[in-house]
């Protein structure tokens, strides 16, 4: 699955990020153990499985602090470790300032567009600032030798490769920033946009999902700091650090074949008799967290149009939307959760009729299983993100169909519509266009879905989250190696 470089096998990995593998949840039977609804650790996760390592993380809210090692060092999973777990323990302020506020009220919709405007406290800064030096100490307390491979996720620790590097200068650091990057002129209006360059710019190599958001990050460093940027070698040269600035588009690790799962008839079956749908009802899925940048409430616009637009519809089509809790104690977010829940009461206000409901909204956590036998119930599946790094919904929905079997609607803001060519691809800010859209999917003849299925299937299957994982290692091991030339000279 992922073959290490041989350069690097016997090297440590010290995986960074916020949001833990694995959340430990009390429950009246015990504590019981939950994965997180979150892109990130579905791919770094898959990542950790295959090459060991230790996993630096925020113990948000979980259950077993009182029952771990001195080491605070957990083995996962929990059912197969291969794996170590860290965690830091944050306080009440540091968590608002770091987590909600800077990094989810600032860099989130600053990297963003989806009209949501940043909001930049002083207060949320200083917490940043303070939590990203917690978590690098962390991570130079995990380092066995003073040269570990660090791979830094997201935009909660943008100042972090510079605070390791300044104590292990021979640490190779790999960040992968998993949102998009925006203009100079949007990125411009951060108080705090001089140190955030800085401390990104103190990794070895920094990667992006896109070509895109590499170039809006290049032209933000040449536009606001004084470095060199190599574009050719993708290279920027800064004080004396030289980073190297790819694209390495992110993916899921493709399935295995899961013995006893139900066949695609069987889950349409039985996701259809769960909701008390007729047997032949057309089915469409949504799932994302319940965030705003992933076009929900546009996207229930367009099944209120295509009714409108093809009454037939009415009474056939059910859209279920699985919308995950996320950053609930924000404004925004509540005020977002306000305008889905009352979108689907007005459109099943106009539609409904006897048991039948246009809209199943559901506004909690699920297992992966139970995603995965909508994705296979689903006459399609609907991703209409106003602005999405790449999105991995799109490609789970296309991985569980091993029927070959359903059609995909893509946002063309993903990173994933650079990829999915093959879907129907849509501008979600434009109602019409997504009605047009879904009524196509649903019409979509058998043999058009297979030929889309197919070329997309092959795509991901092809270039999954190892590839993803294994360049970056590959580009890792290869400056390590040029490093290590160049100190025997
Ligand atoms: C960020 C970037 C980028 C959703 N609900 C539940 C649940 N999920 C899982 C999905 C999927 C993941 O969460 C969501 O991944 P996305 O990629 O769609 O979006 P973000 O969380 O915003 O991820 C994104 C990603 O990082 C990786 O780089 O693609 O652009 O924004 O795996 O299936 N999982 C469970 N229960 C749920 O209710 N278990």
């Amino acid at each position: 699955k992922l073959l290490l470089n041989q350069d690097l096998a016997g090297d440590q990995i010290l995986v960074v990020s916020n949001r833990e593998p694995y959340i430990h949840v009390a429950t009246p039977n015990g504590v019981k153990v939950q994965r997180p609804a979150s892109g990130l650790v579905t791919a770094v996760e898959a990542v950790m499985r295959a090459c060991s390592g230790t996993w630096i993380a925020h113990g948000a809210g979980s259950a077993d602090r009182e029952t771990v090692d001195a080491n605070d060092h957990v083995p996962v999973p929990p059912d197969n470790p291969s794996y170590t777990l860290r965690r830091v323990w944050l306080s009440k302020e540091e968590e608002q300032g770091y987590y909600y506020g800077f990094a989810n009220e600032g860099l989130w919709p600053l990297c963003h567009i989806a009209h949501v405007r940043p909001v930049f406290r002083s207060t949320d800064w200083a917490e940043y600032v303070r939590v990203n030096q917690r978590f690098a100490d962390a991570v130079i307390a995990e380092a066995r030798s003073d040269n570990p491979v660090v791979l830094v996720q997201d935009y909660h620790f943008a100042l972090l490769p510079r605070m390791v590097r300044a104590v292990l200068p021979k640490a190779t650091i790999i960040t992968f920033w998993h949102i998009p990057w925006p203009n100079p002129e949007s990125f411009g209006i951060c108080p705090w946009r001089e140190e955030i360059l800085d401390g990104m710019l103190g990794s070895t190599i920094l990667g992006f999902h896109t070509p895109f958001h590499r170039k809006n990050f290049l032209d933000t460093v040449d536009r606001y700091l004084e470095t060199r940027i190599e574009d050719e070698a993708s290279t920027v040269s800064y004080g004396n650090q030289l980073t190297q600035v790819k694209p390495y588009p992110i993916s899921i690790a493709w399935p295995d074949e899961i013995p006893g799962e139900p066949d695609i008839a069987a889950c349409r079956a039985e996701i259809r008799q769960s909701l008390s749908l007729p047997a032949d009802q057309l089915l469409g899925i949504g799932v994302d967290r319940l965030d705003y940048t992933k076009g929900i409430v546009e996207r229930f616009e367009a099944v209120e149009r295509m009714f409108e637009l093809y009454p037939e519809m009415i009474g056939k089509f059910t859209f279920v939307q699985i919308a995950a809790p996320t950053r609930s104690s924000l404004d925004e977010y509540q005020n977002l959760e306000t305008r889905v829940r009352g979108l689907a009461q007005r459109i099943n206000d106009r539609y409904a009729s006897g048991t039948y409901l246009p809209i199943v909204l559901k506004t909690e956590h699920h297992e992966q299983r139970q995603l995965r036998t909508y994705f296979r119930a689903s006459d399609v599946c609907s991703v209409t993100s106003l602005h999405d790094g790449m999105n991995l919904v799109a490609k789970e929905f296309i991985a569980a169909r091993d029927d070959e079997g359903g059609a995909l609607i893509l946002s063309q803001f993903t990173g994933a519509a650079r990829e999915l060519h093959e879907a129907l691809i849509v501008n979600p800010y434009h109602i019409e266009e997504g009605a047009e859209a879904l009524y196509q999917a649903l019409r979509m003849p058998r043999d058009e879905q297979r030929e889309r299925m197919r070329s997309m299937r092959r795509r991901v299957r092809d270039f999954n989250v190892y590839r993803w994982a294994g360049r970056m290692l590959q580009d890792a091991a290869r400056l390590r190696q040029r490093e290590r030339v160049k100190s025997r000279i």
